[in-house]
């Protein structure tokens, strides 16, 4: 799980994915990725993450808002998907 966080991270900031994906693979897929970035961070594995789940990301606390097009604290995979597309 300590692995998860870190590859989240890395997709947040999507810079040093870049760097990781030029040391490790030719191409990483950014949606298998995201894919399995938020599975890792939807502890309840209801399908969507709340805030609390988020805590574990601040940059994607910080983003939280503006990523949860609809507004009703959650993150939805597709609306997580818009963070690394
Ligand atoms: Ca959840
Ligand atoms: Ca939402």
């Amino acid at each position: 799980m300590k692995v998860s966080a870190v590859v989240l991270t890395a997709l947040v900031l999507t810079a040093p994915l870049t760097a990781f994906a030029q040391d490790s693979a030719e191409t990483i897929d950014a949606p298998v990725s995201a894919s399995s970035a938020f599975t890792a961070l939807d502890k309840d594995a209801d399908g969507k993450i709340s805030i609390p789940e988020a805590q574990e990301v601040p940059a994607l606390v910080k983003q939280f808002e503006e990523v949860d097009a609809n507004k009703d604290g959650y993150l939805t995979q597709e609306e997580f998907s818009v963070l690394v597309s």
